[in-house]
């Protein structure tokens, strides 16, 4: 979907690592490698993370792309490592089999992919479905969101990130202990607010150049993300047009009395601040029996259960804000030129 600054992804949960290739990273931009790890290291705190965390600690490396510090307007791989193949290494051979001693995993567990996805790909195991799907790859969607909110943040387009609630609760630390003692698990609200972005970002000339539309879509492919709202979002059901439209004024710049509209109308950004806010559900690997099916004789069973996390809310708040990152930037590519930085410097000290 992206046109500018383009990516893939590749990797399972416990391969031997993950892999992300960016197209159009403009020329002449110093990256800095720390500053990714850093995103890195936020994803992987936050309250209610499981042991696998304690196993990794994810740091990226820079394969191609850059020469003596500065993009080279090349596609850049980046590689993070999964530690926790070491433990892996046999059941997630790549190389063929006459037999497969590897047991199979045949009942999917309620709110995973599980199900969907071994019907769709015709897969015995399900770990053929679960390696991708599980939110592991996340990881080097955050290395490629973290290059683009460098390249945002030389325009001061900066961004903040803010946990809403878990369970009703502001205060949640000690709702995800009660919960974690329970053998369930939890999900939960957070705002994310982009601030600088110039006028005129996406358009409305076609459905899928909204801004808002395409902000939308980067959320919601965060796995477990289930609602995404801009400004008001499900409040402006509650009001009245002259209550929440939000009215302009001139002194010396352009400005609203309000932001209801979280600094998206007509699906191009306002100049205000985009405010955007999404529900996670609670995590669907939990302790507490769920009944499926057993797919190799359809009988009735318990979900299976493998170490899980119990909340993992700030680390999905981090992930959907890098991603909000590659929209941003894509659209600003797109009004502020491409090819090299300084070429996008002067586009926008003239046109911003
Ligand atoms: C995940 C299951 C857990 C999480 C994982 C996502 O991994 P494991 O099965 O190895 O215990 O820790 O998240 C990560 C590894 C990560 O880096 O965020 C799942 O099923 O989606």
């Amino acid at each position: 979907m992206l046109k500018n600054y383009r990516f893939l992804t590749s990797g399972e949960s416990h391969g031997k690592c993950l892999t992300g290739i960016i197209e159009g990273v403009p020329a002449g931009f110093n990256i800095n490698t720390e500053e990714i790890n850093n995103e890195l290291q936020k994803r992987q705190q936050g309250y209610g993370r499981g042991k696998r965390m304690q196993i990794e600690f994810d740091t990226v490396e820079i394969k191609s792309g850059v020469r003596f510090g500065k993009t080279t307007a090349a596609p850049i791989c980046l590689e993070i490592q999964n530690k926790d193949h070491e433990n892996w290494k046999e059941i997630l051979s790549i190389h063929s089999r006459d037999k497969n001693d590897q047991k199979s995993f045949t009942a999917p567990r309620p709110g995973h992919a599980d199900f969907a996805g071994k019907m769709k790909y015709n897969f015995e195991d399900l770990r053929d479905v679960l390696e991708r799907a599980s939110a592991r790859k996340t990881a080097m969607n955050v290395a490629i969101g973290s290059v683009a909110k460098q390249i945002l943040k030389e325009f001061k387009i900066t961004s903040e990130v803010e946990i809403l609630s878990v369970l009703g609760q502001k205060d949640y630390e000690h709702e995800i202990e009660k919960v974690r003692e329970m053998g369930d698990s939890l999900g939960g609200k957070f705002k994310i607010i982009y601030k600088n972005v110039p006028i005129g970002l996406g358009s409305y000339v076609q459905w899928d150049r909204k801004l808002d539309g395409i902000i939308a879509q980067a959320v919601m492919s965060v796995p477990a993300v289930k609602s995404v709202e801009i400004g008001l979002g499900c409040e402006y059901e509650k009001h009245l047009g002259s209550q929440v439209h939000d009215e302009l004024y001139f002194d010396g710049q352009y400005h609203h009395k309000t932001n209801n509209a979280g600094g998206i109308e007509g699906g191009m950004s306002n100049g205000e601040d985009i405010v955007i806010s999404a529900t996670m559900k609670p995590i669907p690997t939990i302790k507490k029996s769920l009944n499926t099916v057993d797919l190799k004789d359809n009988s009735q069973c318990e979900a299976h259960f493998e170490r899980s996390d119990i909340c993992a809310v700030e680390a999905c708040a981090v992930i959907a804000d890098n991603m909000i990152a590659c929209v941003i930037l894509d659209e600003f590519l797109d009004k502020f030129g491409k090819d090299n930085i300084d070429e996008i410097k002067k586009n926008y000290e003239q046109k911003a």
